[in-house]
């Protein structure tokens, strides 16, 4: 089946308006990547598929959602969008305004987004706005402007936003057969434990594919749903899920309880950890998208899940190349030698 994006292949089962005009980037369709390998590491007796969403065409599961919210922008008749970002939604709403030949407006946390994101926005010909604040303020600001002013806001509280990424779920169901016995990723803003949620759950209705348990992780600095109140200075090195006021705070935690799951934290050095262990298996991912793993890995260590004989999948929602900053600046410089052949061999075999 030739692929065209997740519009075309799921958008009968998505509610979005008749007047929507399909704007893709062929987004969707990531793989489910086997790591036998992390299981071990893990000391676990488990299946482990990563659904790698950092193969998405802006390197990010925002993609799916975005599809869909510019789709119904352009079709609605809008001429401009706008959104506040930690970055991977400022360079995903960037790319499909300009596909779409709408304007983009990104406001973005000042300094506080990886160098990858920022250089998306802007090479996709955003207007990149950054902010003396948090992500949390940002979003307060363009909620607000999008009411007064003819722009449509596309961040996550946006609902076609939630419909395009229960495309996610749908495709972990249609590859598998059925759903997994958990699936674990990490919490930000938290629409996307919401779209796999609602997405695990219109396809058990539909199809009775079953129903994971969902384990979302949030950064410990950064962790509002698990203290249980809005954090005002968030602070991780996973700046993606560097967020204090989720907006859809109350879906998560729903999501997790439904499901019988949970919603925890990782530390920052569990984290990196679980990112150097994941690019161990050449599976490269920005901090944020190493989270969910982070978590897991915490709760096999201290015997809350036991996962022996399950099927487990990780979203890993950002490719590494989004933030190469904090490889290149924890790292050893490369040797430099000259270019002879006996120089090669000192280094190699001596
Ligand atoms: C790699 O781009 O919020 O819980 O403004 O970039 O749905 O917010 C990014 C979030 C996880 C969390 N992983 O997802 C933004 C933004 C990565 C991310 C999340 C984000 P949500």
């Amino acid at each position: 089946m030739k692929y065209h994006g997740v519009l075309h292949r799921y958008g009968h089962l998505l509610d979005l308006p008749n007047y929507t005009q399909p704007i893709s980037l062929l987004e969707g369709d990531t793989p489910l990547i086997p790591a036998a390998r992390l299981v071990e590491q893990l000391g676990g007796a488990f299946e482990l598929l990563i659904k790698f969403e950092g193969l998405n065409p802006t390197g990010s599961f925002k993609d799916r959602g975005m599809t869909a919210a510019i789709s119904e922008a352009v079709g609605r008749g809008a001429k401009a969008v706008i959104c506040a970002s930690t970055g991977n939604t400022a360079a995903s709403a960037a790319a499909y305004a300009a596909r779409a030949g709408l304007k983009a407006v990104v406001l973005i946390p000042q300094g506080k987004v990886a160098a990858g994101k920022l250089a998306g926005a802007i090479a996709y010909g955003a207007q990149v706005v950054q902010i003396e604040g948090s992500f949390d303020d940002a979003l307060a600001m363009v909620v607000e402007i999008s009411e007064k002013h003819p722009i449509a806001l596309v961040n996550s509280i946006n609902p076609y936003r939630i419909e395009g990424q229960k495309s996610a779920a749908f495709e972990i169901c249609d590859t598998l057969g059925k759903a997994p016995d958990w699936l674990c990723l990490p919490v930000g803003n938290a629409g996307n434990i919401t779209s796999y949620w609602a997405g695990f759950w219109a396809y058990d209705e539909l199809k009775g594919t079953g129903l994971p348990q969902i384990l979302g992780v949030q950064a410990e600095g950064a962790a509002p749903l698990v203290l249980g109140h809005a954090v005002e200075k968030p602070e991780t090195v996973a700046t993606a899920i560097r967020i204090g006021r989720p907006a859809r705070g109350e879906q998560a935690l729903q999501a997790a309880e439904e499901s019988q799951g949970q919603i925890i934290a990782a530390s920052d050095a569990e984290i990196l950890q679980m990112q150097k262990y994941l690019a161990q298996c050449g599976i490269w991912v920005e901090p944020a998208s190493a989270a969910g793993l982070a978590g897991l890995a915490k709760e096999i260590k201290t015997g809350k899940v036991n996962l022996k004989g399950k099927r487990v999948v990780a979203v890993c929602t950002g490719h590494g190349l989004k933030d190469p900053e904090i490889i290149i600046g924890s790292m050893s410089k490369p040797e430099t030698i000259s270019p002879k052949l006996e120089a090669l061999e000192e280094i190699l075999f001596s």
